[in-house]
C-alpha cells in the first residue's frame, strides 16, 4: 500500500536503489507464525471473492516450506512465470526507486512484519500485504505487464510534477480496485485481498459506491488512507486496463487534469456508471464516533 511522499531517509544498510538483503534467516518462529495465520485466514476467505487470476497465481506462493516466502525461491518460481522478481526494502521507499524497480519488473517488498497483536493494524506496507496481496497477480501475464507500464508511466510523470494524479491510479486499480467477472463482481486490489475485513466490505457492504472505472475520473478522484474505502471502481478486464494504460497520452492529459478540480471520495459525477450509490453508512457512523 502506497501513502504519498514523506521524507524519507535512506538507512544505511541499503543500496542505492533502496534495496536491502533478505536475510530470512533472521525471522523468528512467532514472525513466520504471523504470515501462516494471515495467509491461513486469507485464503479461506478469498474463493468466490477474488478475482480468478488472483487465485490462481497464489499457487506461486506455495513454496518449500511454510512461513514468510523466501525472495530468492519466490522470485526464481515467479522469473519463471512472467519475468517478475521481488526484492527486499526497508518500508516506503521514494517514488522515482519505487517506479525503477516497476519499470524493471521488480517489486519491491517491505522486510519486516506486523505483530500477532496487530493482525490487522498497518502503517506501513509489510510483508504480507506486499507478497501475498501484490505477488499472485503479478503471475498473470496482463497484470504483469500494467505494472511495468504503470513503473514507466510513474517514471514520466515525475518530469510533470503529476505524481499524485498517476498515485490514485495505483490506489484504484493495483490498491482497490474491483473487476467484473462473468456477472459477479471480484476483488483484486492488494489493499483489499490482504485484508480480512476489507476484504468482504469491498464486495458486501451497502456503504460504498462502486463506479464503472474510468481512468480520468479515478486520476481526479481524492483518496482515504485510514480506513475503507467510500468509493471503489470496477474495470471489466486487465486487458482494457494495460490498453489504456499504454495507449493514452498522459503528457495532454495531465494539463487537462490541472484545468479539473479534484473530486471528494463521494462524489457522483452524472457520467458516472453507478453499480452501487453507497449509503456511506460506515463512514458517516465513524465521522460520528
Ligand atoms: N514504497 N515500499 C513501497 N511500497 C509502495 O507501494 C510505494 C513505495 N513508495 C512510493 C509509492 N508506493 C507510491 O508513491 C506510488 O504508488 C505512487
Ligand atoms: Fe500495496
Amino acid at each position: 500500500m502506497a501513502t504519498g511522499s514523506p521524507t524519507l531517509t535512506r538507512p544505511p544498510e541499503a543500496a542505492t536503489d533502496w534495496t536491502v538483503p533478505q536475510d530470512w534467516d533472521r525471522f523468528t518462529a512467532e514472525e513466520h507464525d504471523v504470515w501462516d495465520t494471515l495467509f491461513a485466514r486469507q485464503s479461506k476467505q478469498l474463493p468466490g471473492r477474488a478475482a480468478q487470476p488472483f487465485l490462481d497465481g497464489l499457487d506461486v506462493l506455495h513454496l518449500s516450506r511454510p512461513g514468510i516466502p523466501n525472495f530468492e525461491e519466490l522470485s526464481e518460481k515467479l522469473m519463471k512465470t512472467t519475468g517478475w522478481e521481488v526484492v527486499a526494502v526497508p518500508g516506503l521507499i521514494p517514488d522515482d526507486a519505487f517506479f525503477d524497480h516497476l519499470a524493471n519488473r521488480r517489486f519491491p517488498a517491505g522486510n519486516f512484519i506486523r505483530t500477532a497483536d496487530q493482525l490487522d493494524y498497518l502503517q506501513e506496507p509489510d510483508v504480507f500485504h506486499d507478497v501475498f496481496g501484490h505477488v499472485p497477480l503479478l503471475a498473470d501475464p496482463v497484470f504483469a505487464d500494467y505494472m511495468q507500464a504503470y513503473g514507466e508511466g510513474g517514471l514520466r510523470s515525475l518530469k510533470f510534477g503529476a505524481i499524485h494524479k498517476l498515485a490514485r491510479l495505483y490506489w484504484y486499480t493495483v490498491e482497490f480496485g474491483l473487476i467484473r467477472e462473468d456477472d459477479d463482481l471480484k476483488i483484486y486490489g492488494a489493499g483489499i485481498v490482504s485484508s480480512h475485513g476489507e476484504s468482504i466490505f469491498a464486495l458486501d457492504s451497502d456503504s460504498p459506491n462502486r463506479l464503472g472505472f474510468d481512468l480520468k475520473r479515478t486520476m481526479r478522484t481524492e483518496y482515504r488512507i485510514d480506513d475503507y474505502q467510500q468509493t471503489y471502481f470496477v474495470i471489466d478486464d486487465f486487458e482494457g486496463l494495460l490498453q489504456q494504460t499504454q495507449e493514452t497520452d498522459f503528457a495532454p492529459l495531465y494539463s487537462e487534469l490541472e484545468t479539473l478540480e479534484d473530486l471528494p471520495v463521494t462524489t457522483i459525477l452524472p457520467e458516472d456508471h453507478v453499480m452501487t450509490h453507497g449509503t456511506q453508512a460506515y463512514a458517516l457512523a465513524k465521522a460520528a464516533g
